[in-house]
């Protein structure tokens, strides 16, 4: 394994469309402000920021028929997808810097769609507190950031399910979840009745990151595509106050540490995306500094000083 990582093209989706709060609308800036770009090209890796997609300003309406701004949350992602579907297309290594998680739609679609047209398989890993994985019946807050998961499965809104060529992008086995903490209770019905693989809070305790992410990584080879999809509230609170969502108890500097720096290992990582971060909420931008140095580890920067 271990290949050459390919050039990295860094995109903005300033919005906070798919949550109940604002404020993850100023994401892109805060990571960029953290040297996103700099860091990473500091690893010898070809970088260009393409700067940031534009959309509809959030309206801040309830929720309709059990979804919060579903047109304005289609449009965002509408963006995000033909983004990265053309980084893609030029061989090129999409990170798209968030905004809220309901843009995992529109971003992982065009992965999707990338991967069946290259012949290749595709591995999610989705980092988070949260499972993403309600509907509209099942959500207790109609916010569509609660979402993601479950669309890309074909559960949800058609104008959402039917972003990518083909529906639904995913099937359950190709996710992968780490750091679940905070599932709703029709929720945990829906991932248990799809079989989610979540690598939860509990397990993460019970038998640590290392084989956590051994079993996460299983079966990952030559043909696989990894994409990295990062809610920072995937971390504890105390390191990373800067999102919306914050709940205790979640993963620590060095196990995050080490899971960015075993996914580097595998050299299959395709795209990324980094959400939730909400500079609102920060301290001295923490959490957008903390996700890039997390995303130094993932482009190889090694804590390894033993062979
Ligand atoms: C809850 C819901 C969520 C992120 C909050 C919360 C979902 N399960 N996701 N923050 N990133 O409203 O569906
Ligand atoms: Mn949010
Ligand atoms: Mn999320
Ligand atoms: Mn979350």
């Amino acid at each position: 394994l271990n290949r050459k990582i390919p050039s990295v093209v860094i995109y903005g989706v300033p919005t906070d469309i798919g949550c109940a709060h604002r404020g993850a609308s100023m994401g892109p800036e805060a990571l960029r402000v953290a040297g996103i770009v700099e860091k990473i090209a500091r690893r010898g890796i070809t970088v260009e920021d393409a700067g940031n997609l534009t959309g509809p300003h959030n309206p801040l309406q309830g929720p309709v028929d059990g979804y919060r701004h579903l047109q304005e949350v289609t449009a965002w992602n509408r963006a995000a997808f033909d983004k990265s579907t053309e980084i893609l297309a030029d061989g090129k290594l999409p990170i798209m810097l968030g905004g809220d998680h309901c843009l995992g739609i529109g971003a992982i679609a065009a992965v999707a769609d990338h991967c069946r047209a290259q012949g290749k398989k595709l591995r999610v890993f989705w980092l988070d507190a949260h499972a993403d994985f309600n509907t509209s019946e099942a959500s207790p807050s109609g916010n569509i950031h609660g979402m993601p998961v479950a669309v890309l499965c074909g559960l949800g809104p058609d104008a959402l399910v039917n972003m990518g060529k083909t529906a639904p992008a995913l099937t359950p086995d190709q996710v992968r979840q780490i750091g679940i903490r905070s599932v709703d209770r029709a929720e945990k019905q829906l991932v248990k009745q799809h079989d989610l693989d979540i690598y939860d809070m509990r397990y993460i305790d019970e038998i640590g990151m290392r084989r956590v992410m051994d079993e996460a990584l299983e079966g990952i080879d030559d043909d696989t595509h990894i994409h990295v999809s990062f809610d920072v509230d995937m971390l504890d609170p105390s390191i990373a106050p800067g999102t919306g969502t914050r709940v205790p108890g979640g993963v620590n500097y060095r196990e995050a540490q080490l899971m960015f720096e075993m996914l580097a290992d595998t050299g299959r990582v395709g795209s990324v995306d980094i959400v939730e971060v909400n500079p609102a909420l920060d301290k001295r931008n923490a959490t957008a500094r903390l996700a890039v140095a997390l995303m130094e580890s993932l482009f190889g920067k090694s804590t390894l000083v033993r062979e």
